[in-house]
């Protein structure tokens, strides 16, 4: 019995960390595809002349920005994905002609993987390309002039967005509202939690034309990692961001009479958490937090209150209940209060103004930082080669 209750304790545990996302919250946006492809056969090469079969066709992927995973898989869909076969060596044209290339057009930002979830590669830059299947070499000397076979192979297409900024917070804290002042996106905007359930991306467009891009991600709640709410999936589109901006409701958050009241403070403290849970490296990420809702009651001192801790969060973070206790905690460069449902254009512009100046900042350094690497690179082959140059020679 209690070897019973045991196994059906672990078993219920397991299908909590992997419950699949709900296929209603996915309609409308894919960030997974599965893709069968087969590039083509190589010819027959001609022994009696030496002459050698074309290739099989290649199969290639290429990044174009107006794609998205949704339209690839509406244009595939009953298309067989086959690059042609090598055409053969003959008496009038020894070098056959190779086979016809097969591009799949994907949108930019695909990681792409084998069907053992192996890395094939990665399409970062708009109109750059990557071959997922190799067509067959053609009948040569070497192959006892068979062309050899073209490769059926399986292939997951991972989509992470790529935008300037990801928004990151809790449920209802406004982070729709801060897309839609900022940029001329128009995402939905409700008083119940969980309102945007696929990412949406807005950018923001200044006097100079300079464009800062940014990803309204659907909200976290505590256990994102293990995929409750909305799950963890989203989180990976925070992977190819330059910064991170936490938005936070300053009256803290409750999911509902369940769920434990957690406030300002608790709540950047668990995204935190969460982000760590899921991937520790983007703590380190450039991160930026605005505090909305300062029209609520109180909210003037409940702000006064927190920003001491807030900068200097590791203080904070190290008296906070083990359970939601981060390892690693994140250092905000910016600090914002605003209310966004009553901006003025001016503060708009200024938070505009902030974000950049954020962004940039934290650019910056790592170009520095780079460059300081490079010169140290630099210095010590400089010196290496140097010693070779003055060291006696023993001969
Ligand atoms: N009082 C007040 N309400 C606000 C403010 N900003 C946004 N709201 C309201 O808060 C609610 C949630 O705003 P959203 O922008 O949808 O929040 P979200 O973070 O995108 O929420 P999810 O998509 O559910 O994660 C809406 O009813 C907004 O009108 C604010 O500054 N003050
Ligand atoms: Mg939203």
């Amino acid at each position: 019995m209690v070897f019973l209750t045991r196994t059906l304790y672990y078993a219920k545990k397991i299908e909590q960390i992997e419950k699949p996302m709900r296929k209603y919250l996915r309609k409308g946006f894919l960030d997974h595809l599965v893709l069968n492809v087969r590039s083509g056969a190589g010819g027959s090469g001609f022994p009696r002349f030496g002459g050698m079969g074309g290739r099989g066709g290649h199969v290639f992927l290429e990044a174009k920005d107006d794609m998205t995973l949704k339209s690839v898989d509406n244009k595939l869909k009953n298309i067989k994905l086959q690059a042609g076969t090598g055409s053969n060596s003959t008496a009038h044209g020894l070098i056959g002609q190779p086979g016809e290339d097969i591009t799949i057009r994907v949108p930019t930002g695909v990681t792409v993987y084998d069907r053992n979830k192996i890395l094939i590669g990665e399409i970062n830059e708009p109109n750059s390309k990557l071959m997922v299947a190799e067509g067959g070499i053609g009948g040569c000397k070497e192959t006892d002039f068979c062309g050899r076979k073209g490769r059926s192979r399986v292939i997951h297409l991972d989509l992470k967005l790529i935008s300037d900024v990801a928004l990151v917070g809790f449920p209802n804290a406004g982070k729709s509202t801060l897309l839609k002042t900022v940029s001329r996106a128009a995402p939905k905007i409700a008083e119940y939690p969980f309102t945007t359930v696929k990412p949406n991306i807005g950018t923001m467009v200044f006097q100079d034309m300079r464009k800062i891009s940014m990803g309204d991600l659907p909200g976290l709640i505590e256990g994102a990692h293990r995929n409750v709410g909305m799950g963890y999936s989203f989180l990976k589109h925070i992977e190819r961001s330059k910064m991170m901006l936490f938005v936070v409701d300053i009256q803290g958050f409750q999911l509902s009479a369940r769920h434990t009241r957690r406030n300002c403070l608790e709540t950047i403290v668990l995204l935190n958490k969460e982000i760590e849970l899921y991937k520790p490296d983007l703590l380190e990420m450039p991160a930026m937090v605005l505090i909305n809702k300062m029209d609520t009651p109180g909210a003037e001192d409940i702000f006064e209150s927190i920003l001491p801790k807030l900068e200097r969060l590791d203080d904070f973070v190290s008296e906070c209940p083990e359970e939601i206790r981060p390892e690693k905690v994140v250092t905000f460069e910016t600090i914002l209060k605003t209310s966004l449902i009553n901006t003025s254009k001016n503060e708009i512009n200024f938070i505009k103004k902030r974000i950049r100046e954020t962004l940039d900042k934290c650019v910056e350094r790592e170009e520095h930082e780079e460059e300081d690497e490079n010169s140290v690179v630099k210095l010590i082959s400089k010196l290496q080669k140097g010693s070779e140059q003055v060291a006696p020679n023993l001969v």
